[in-house]
């Protein structure tokens, strides 16, 4: 049997920076097991995705990298699946460096370069200001029509 890696986190608003780590990954190995937090994980991880977990969960098992996505509803399940999957590598993306180093004991720990400039928090903020922004411009530009059509009347 290959090497078989797995790995964590939330993928929300899926972006090239969830493909790139777990494009990578899979090449460390001959099979890639995705843990994907469900709604109520990430309300205890502070995070409040605006993708729903089923969606995710689907997206995520959809990637051609990914060979089984399964849910992650709490943080000492890794060791469980560790055992479960018969885990190889635990692969992370660096702002995890050190975190599951605990795990050491039962797995090989890799931790990845993140992909800059793209991450959910940006997007969701672009995604936000636009709609404030563009609200304003409309209301603006129908206030200066509202205003020529009352002078020409
Ligand atoms: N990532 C990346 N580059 C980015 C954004 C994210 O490499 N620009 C990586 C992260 O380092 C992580 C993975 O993509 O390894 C998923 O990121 P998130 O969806 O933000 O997951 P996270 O909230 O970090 O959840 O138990 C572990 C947690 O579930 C990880």
């Amino acid at each position: 049997m290959g090497k078989t890696v797995l790995t964590y986190g939330t993928f929300d608003l899926f972006h090239i920076g969830h493909l790139n780590i777990l494009k990578r990954l899979r090449e460390y190995g001959d099979r890639l097991i995705v843990g994907v937090s469900t709604d109520e994980f990430n309300a205890i991880k502070g995070k409040k995705p605006v993708v729903p977990f089923e969606q995710r969960l689907e997206i995520v098992q959809s990637i051609r990298y990914v060979d089984l996505a399964i849910p992650e509803d709490r943080w000492a399940q890794k060791r469980e699946d560790i055992a479960t999957y018969d885990v190889d590598i635990l692969g992370m993306g660096a702002d995890w460096e050190g975190k599951f180093d605990d795990l050491a004991d039962v797995v090989e720990l890799v931790y990845l370069p993140r992909t800059d400039g793209i991450s959910t928090t940006e997007m969701k903020r672009v995604l936000s200001a636009f709609d404030a922004r563009h609200v304003e411009e409309l209301k603006s530009t129908i206030d200066s029509i509202a205003q020529i059509v009352k002078e020409l009347s």
